[in-house]
């Protein structure tokens, strides 16, 4: 089988945080891609991978960016593919300019938009797993385990640090 998952972010500076999104993916053994593509600085690279996108067998795009954050939107635009956005922290804004330019797409082209910054990639790698576990019982497996070591791991109560 190929590669289901894609993973793109608008910049190198992006990768520290998108990295979240391809570790969770590598805890539940799903294989994906990584790219730089940017909405503004390499718009043909972003519209040949969207245009391909189906064709090369990918089933979910999970695409990061910060700031004028319009890779996520100008991708689903691009492909019927379901695109995961993880909004960026910035700066200048703390992401909330990601994040508001990620989440309010027009009717039509939808985004399912992440929190912002690493737990934000973290989810993404999760939410991509859970929809390709629909359709791969091996992989459903896989994170309903991840889900219960994960609530295994809280303690029930509170202690001095
Ligand atoms: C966006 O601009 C990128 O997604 C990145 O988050 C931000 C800053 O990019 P660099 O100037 O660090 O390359 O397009």
């Amino acid at each position: 089988m190929g590669v289901k998952v894609g993973i793109i972010m608008g910049s190198q500076s992006d990768w520290a945080t998108m990295r979240e999104a391809a570790q969770m993916l590598d805890e539940l053994g799903v294989e994906y891609e990584t790219r730089i593509v940017s909405a503004h600085r390499t718009p043909d690279r972003l519209w040949d991978y969207g245009k391909t996108a189906v064709a090369r067998g990918l089933e979910v795009i999970i695409a990061g960016a910060g700031g004028a954050a319009h890779l996520p939107g100008m991708m689903a635009s691009k492909t019927r593919l379901p695109v995961i956005g993880v909004p960026v922290q910035t700066r200048a804004l703390s992401g909330v300019d990601s994040l508001y330019s990620i989440l309010q797409m027009p009717r039509g082209f939808p985004v399912a938009t992440m929190a912002i910054g690493s737990a934000g990639a973290a989810n993404a790698g999760l939410m991509a797993a859970g929809i390709l576990a629909l359709g791969d019982p091996a992989l459903a497996q896989r994170l309903d385990n991840w889900r219960e070591a994960l609530s295994a791991s809280i303690p029930e109560e509170p202690r001095d640090e």
